[in-house]
């Protein structure tokens, strides 16, 4: 008997884990029964039951969703009622209920605009309801799940009183997905989109994926690699790319696509792809118009053109304007937009990399048709662990400039380093440009407010692929939640989006939130010291771009090599980017430049983005430079052993499953962490000839070692 029951329990608990297993399928909607009783007994006396108005696939998508999040979390089925009564929920757009309407009438909503909602408790017909209310069927979706949040965050509902729109109209995820379904820096298995069962197989976890971006607000996804492949856009793909959107539709996140500039020669059978060619310009009409016939709310495209090898407009002695317009034009009749990115540099323009950008941009300010949004990097290089603002920002007010931040951690240790990066991108969209004076923050431009654009965008180069848990690193889930917050509303704190990220994922018990919270805010600096402090920047692994080489040099192009930013020798070592170097602070507005180039002011952050110094350079800290460059990546390896401590005091008390799987993570990262380094260190005391200090570890193993490490099979 006791034999049977054991193995009765064993077979229960093996079930239950299949059905709410924390292997992080879920994401942040896992919405398991809240386990503080008093808090319990509050929510199940305020919620009764709901009712729904509309009848669209997004109103069955938010019902679902309102059903399911709360059966969960409350542990009791919450069903529709047609009768007000204490507790119900009522939602809807304001068209679609009498009762509703008349609510409305006592709003100010318009300001809600298209995806806006309320959230509010009121008294109707003398029944305490909640009324979840929007103008149109999205932003009752958006509403819903800022409900459930409200929940699963264990917020007090008694007096809700909400309202809520996005600050940017364009939120977006760039898939570097190829058609192959490799992901080019993707370091979570494969490409989500299953091109060869498309259209006629529908994976489940296409729905689960349109559900976590409608959850954070994300309205769109461009499907491909920027380095694109011109066959997406040919009716084979086509199908397969309409039936994606038909999924992501109810969810209100829209379908863009990568094209690629030669795509009329190479898929068109034209001579050329000039975009002042009148054949090129119809061919491009032609395609735009049968992308629609198969996808009516196609969002637009994203180009990446005269960048790494790409081909585009100059090709013809045409400019980045005149390629951009063309598409624009195309895609003007159907409201499509185009996002052409600013990411460009040549390996033949002898020009300080970080400057080509702002000189190839900025005389086209104007020039652009009203449906382009130019999508700037949020730094001059390359998504490195820490860079200043991209000086576009601020410098082309005719032009709504979009920002693209990277989600994937390509140069933050891939999927394996647990790095926060909320902190990252609130450092960026705080940074102020001065373009218009004090205030002009980097926010303001993207939002299009600093000069009143009535486009506004922001895009994040997805973490996600086919491991079990989407991001591949527990953590990285988070840093596209918070990505999402953030482009919802860029004025939200990155540690309240840690907060609500670890309520929602990992456990509402607040010194287990305290701890994860304090590892997740120290994670992104730690990163930067372990990797490139100072304002050090691009001495990655050539090529795949994983673990340091700041030794590479002598390869075809000087731009990708290491010495080329660091420029150590025996004198010192940074890059001098004020006016006796390539003078890049130029690009920026006053006082910003005046602080760059100012070694008084320039933050140390920055120091060696900026100047070339001597080893012996005093430091605010009193230390030499070299003593302080030591210092910091010796400080970036104890975070990471402090983060480990943080972490494994919590063994016992969270999810073992989700305990194991970060504690792995946590010991390659710190393997990682001393690895960079040692490998900087003992590369920079060839130029510098000093000792280390003498108060820290010694390399247990030699600058030959490192440098003769290969990963042939590194992901990238
Ligand atoms: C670089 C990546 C490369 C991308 C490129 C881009 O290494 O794979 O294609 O950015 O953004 O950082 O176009």
């Amino acid at each position: 008997m006791r034999k049977l029951f054991r193995l009765w329990s064993i077979l229960l608990i093996g079930f239950n884990c299949l059905l709410i297993g924390n292997d992080g399928y879920r994401l942040w909607l896992k919405y398991d029964q809240i386990d503080d009783p008093a808090v319990l007994k509050t929510y199940r006396k305020l919620i009764k039951g709901y009712s729904f108005s509309g009848n669209s696939a997004t109103i069955a998508a938010a019902e679902q969703e309102l059903r399911t999040g709360l059966k969960g979390l409350l542990s009791r089925e919450i069903s529709p009622v047609s009768k007000l009564r204490n507790g119900v929920i009522l939602l809807g757009t304001w068209d679609s209920d009498s009762r509703l309407a008349e609510l409305r009438l006592a709003e100010d909503s318009a300001w809600l605009g298209d995806e806006g909602y309320i959230i509010r408790s009121v008294m109707l017909d003398r029944k305490r309801v909640i009324v979840i209310a929007a103008e149109h069927d999205i932003g009752v979706l958006y509403g819903v799940f800022h409900f459930l949040r409200l929940l699963q965050t264990r917020q007090n509902i008694d007096q809700l009183d909400i309202a809520e729109s996005p600050k940017i109209q364009l939120r977006l995820l760039n898939h570097w997905d190829n058609l192959d379904r490799t992901v080019e820096r993707g370091y979570a298995g494969f490409s989500l989109w299953d091109w060869h069962k498309l259209p006629d197989y529908i994976h489940p976890y296409y729905i689960d994926y349109a559900r976590a971006n409608a959850s954070i607000g994300i309205n769109g996804t461009v499907l491909n690699n920027v380095n694109a492949d011109p066959l997406v856009i040919t009716p084979l793909y086509l199908e397969k790319v309409a039936a994606l959107a038909d999924v992501f539709r109810p969810y209100g996140v829209r379908v863009y696509l990568s094209v690629k500039f030669s795509a009329p020669e190479e898929i068109g059978g034209l001579p050329n792809a000039d975009p002042l060619d009148k054949q090129v310009r119809r061919w491009w009409r032609d395609k735009v118009a049968e992308i629609y016939r198969y996808v009516p709310d196609f969002g637009g495209f994203l180009v990446k053109a005269n960048s790494e090898g790409q081909p585009g407009p100059q090709g013809y002695g045409r400019s980045h304007a005149d390629g951009a317009n063309m598409l624009a034009e195309a895609l003007a009749p159907y409201g499509g937009v185009v996002m052409w990115r600013a990411f460009v540099y040549d390996a033949d323009n002898k020009e300080d990399r970080s400057k080509q950008a702002y000189n190839e941009f900025t005389p086209l300010d104007g020039k652009f048709h009203a449906n382009v949004l130019v999508q700037v990097k949020n730094g001059p290089i390359d998504f490195q662990p820490r860079e200043p603002f991209h000086p576009l920002f601020g410098a082309m007010p005719e032009t709504p400039l979009m920002m693209e931040f990277q989600i994937t951690q390509e140069y933050l240790g891939f999927s394996t380093h647990l790095v926060y990066l909320g902190t990252l991108f609130k450092e960026v969209l705080n940074a102020d440009t001065y373009a218009k004076g004090e205030g002009s923050t980097v926010a303001k431009v993207i939002d299009g407010l600093l000069d009143q654009h009535r486009l506004s965008g922001i895009a994040g180069v997805a973490n996600t692929g086919t491991d079990r848990n989407w991001t591949g690193h527990l953590f990285g889930q988070a840093n596209w939640y918070v990505f999402g917050r953030l482009a919802w509303n860029h004025q939200l704190i990155a540690e309240v989006m840690a907060e609500e990220w670890i309520r929602m994922t990992i456990s509402n018990n607040p010194e287990e939130v305290s701890i994860i919270e304090e590892i997740m805010l120290a994670s992104r600096e730690n990163t930067v010291n372990y990797m490139t402090p100072l304002g050090l920047h691009h001495i990655m692994g050539w090529d795949h771009h994983y673990g340091p080489a700041p030794w590479i040099k002598d390869k075809h192009r000087d731009d990708w090599t290491s010495v080329y930013y660091h420029r150590a020798d025996r004198d010192g070592i940074g890059f001098d980017r004020t006016a006796t170097g390539s003078n890049a602070v130029s690009q920026y507005h006053p006082p910003v430049a005046e602080i760059f180039a100012s070694l008084e002011k320039c933050p140390e952050k920055y120091l060696l983005w900026f100047h070339h110094l001597d080893w012996d350079y005093q430091m605010r800290s009193g230390r030499t430079l070299w003593d302080e460059l030591c210092f910091r990546y010796y400080q970036g390896v104890e975070g990471v052993r402090e983060m480990q401590a943080n972490w494994n005091s919590l063994e016992g008390q969270i999810d073992e499953e989700q305990f194991r799987h970060v504690q792995s993570m946590l010991r390659i990262q710190l393997k990682e962490a001393i690895w960079w380094r040692n490998a900087c260190v003992l590369y920079f005391q060839t130029f510098a000839q000093r000792p280390i200090p003498a108060e820290l570890e010694k390399p247990d193993r030699s600058l030959e070692y490192y440098q003769n490490l290969k990963f042939p099979y590194a992901p990238k």
